[in-house]
């Protein structure tokens, strides 16, 4: 019996329930497929740890972490607790500290699911986004200076590295070459950030001479999205900045039918550390503890775990599992549905049963 060692974060708000969902549906898969194990070993890490130890996660988090072979990660936010000690003191701290580099957002539109563009049909919108995960935007250099005071001062760095900017290109071209469509989007701001970006847009063209077999073009960050709006059938794979992705995967989310379906993989691709599965989706505080929230982007970022840990059987059976159920509901109300977080998980167990192992 094949067993991985998972740990779970489920962090914050509905990222306990989604967590909780997903444990479900890879317990239920697990007891179906009888080839792989899941040792999950479970960590109260997220704000409420922080309202007890002033720390998001205990100083030794990434060395607890460090032997596991995943890990599945719920969401950060908190009304209680400013969103940058939140972000920054465990998902960001995690990304970094593991150099998990290549944030992957795939998209498209689930059966049975629509999207909010006129004419836009599921076969339409079939996208991954690559995140830049390591620096850029979010490389946190900077600070504040003369608080307070009338000329207080605030700095906050994008760093580009050749290094970082290469990895990430080479991840994207080799990512796009595995696709029916092979084509590759890169998106900067070089028009306007003519240093960070303008290496980007240099790189780019560098490693496009070494993947022949990939066409490639450039996009500006706000034509991207009119592009993904008005254009969606022509984009493939995309590849942008940490900062610039983030905001292109939520509108991907939202065209593709919700926010609450999307999936995220953290991953190391050297597999020097493990990788990170979560929901693009936060806390949603809003809706937190009513047993409201869309599991569904928790259940797909098991699948996107599955195939990191080598169970791409496990992982297309549950893929199917989840498209069943998006076809045929139960739906959450996101989705135009009025079903709580545990009826889809039932449902996609009980379509497990009815998917071949
Ligand atoms: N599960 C994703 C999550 O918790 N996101 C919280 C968030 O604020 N993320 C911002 C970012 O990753 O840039």
């Amino acid at each position: 019996m094949r067993t991985y060692r998972i740990a779970a974060i489920p962090g914050d708000g509905i990222g306990i329930e989604v967590i909780a969902a997903g444990l479900t549906v890879l317990e239920s898969l697990q007891r179906s497929d009888g080839g792989f194990r899941l040792d999950v070993a479970h960590f109260d890490w997220g704000s409420a740890y922080y309202g007890k130890h002033g720390r998001m996660m205990p100083e030794d988090g990434l060395a607890t972490l460090r032997p596991f072979d995943a890990i599945y990660f719920g969401a950060v936010g908190s009304p209680d607790v400013p969103d940058h000690i939140t972000l920054w003191g465990l998902r960001i701290a995690i990304c970094q500290g593991f150099d998990q580099y290549a944030n992957v957002r795939p998209t498209r539109i689930l059966p049975g699911l629509s999207s909010p563009l006129r004419d836009c049909a599921p076969g339409d919108l079939d996208w991954v986004i690559v995140r830049e995960n390591s620096e850029g935007e979010y490389a946190g250099v900077g600070g504040r200076a003369h608080r307070g005071l009338p000329e207080e001062t605030a700095m906050e760095t994008a760093v580009f590295t050749r290094h970082g900017v290469e990895r990430i290109m080479r991840f994207a071209f080799e990512l796009a070459s595995k696709r029916p469509r092979k084509h590759l989007t890169v998106v900067t701001k070089s028009n306007a950030q003519r240093h960070g970006m303008v290496l980007w847009d240099e790189i780019a063209a560098e490693i496009g001479r070494e993947c022949a077999g990939v066409t490639v073009d450039k996009e500006l960050v706000d034509a991207m999205t009119v592009r993904m709006t008005l254009k969606p059938k022509t984009i493939d794979v995309v590849v942008a900045t940490n900062l610039h992705a983030d905001i292109l995967s939520d509108l991907a989310a939202a065209l593709a039918g919700s926010i609450g379906i999307a999936p995220t993989a953290n991953l190391d691709p050297e597999r020097r550390f493990p990788s990170m599965f979560e929901p693009i989706h936060g806390s949603a505080f809003d809706i937190m503890g009513r047993g409201l929230a869309n599991p569904i982007g928790a259940f797909w970022s098991a699948v996107m775990m599955l195939e990191h840990l080598g169970e791409a059987a496990a992982a297309g059976r549950l893929m199917r599992a989840i498209e069943r159920v998006t076809e045929s509901g139960p739906r959450t109300a996101d989705l135009g549905g009025s079903a709580k977080t545990a009826a889809v998980t039932r449902a996609v167990c009980e379509a497990l049963a009815a998917v071949p192992a």
